[in-house]
């Protein structure tokens, strides 16, 4: 089993607040994908059936704790870019700025 040292931990946190706050306001730009400045509940439903279908994998309409574990573990193992089974905070932080950076585009 995978534990992250608490300085990752905190670092998490810490980047996530940081990277939340300037993507809210492009995540609220994608999800309201008509423009008209608010998020109707057919817009919010299409975002979260997107989501939903990021985690269903085989798409027999459930998730499993296999198919969600998955998802999570492949992203611990994008951090942990020297593949020592521990995300540093230097990896961290590479990790979250590529994970904007690839929201922007
Ligand atoms: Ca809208
Ligand atoms: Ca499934």
């Amino acid at each position: 089993m995978r534990i992250l040292p608490l300085t990752a931990i905190a670092a998490v946190l810490v980047a996530t607040a940081t990277f939340a706050l300037a993507d809210r306001g492009k995540w609220f730009q994608r999800v309201d994908t008509d423009g008209d400045g608010a998020i109707s509940r057919q817009e919010a439903l299409a975002k979260s059936s997107e989501r939903f279908a990021r985690f269903d994998a085989n798409e027999d309409g459930t998730i499993t704790q296999e198919e969600w574990l998955a998802v999570h573990r492949a992203r611990f193992d994008q951090g942990d870019t020297n593949g020592d089974g521990q995300v540093t905070e230097e990896e961290l932080r590479a990790a979250m700025k590529a994970r904007h950076e690839q929201k922007q585009d």
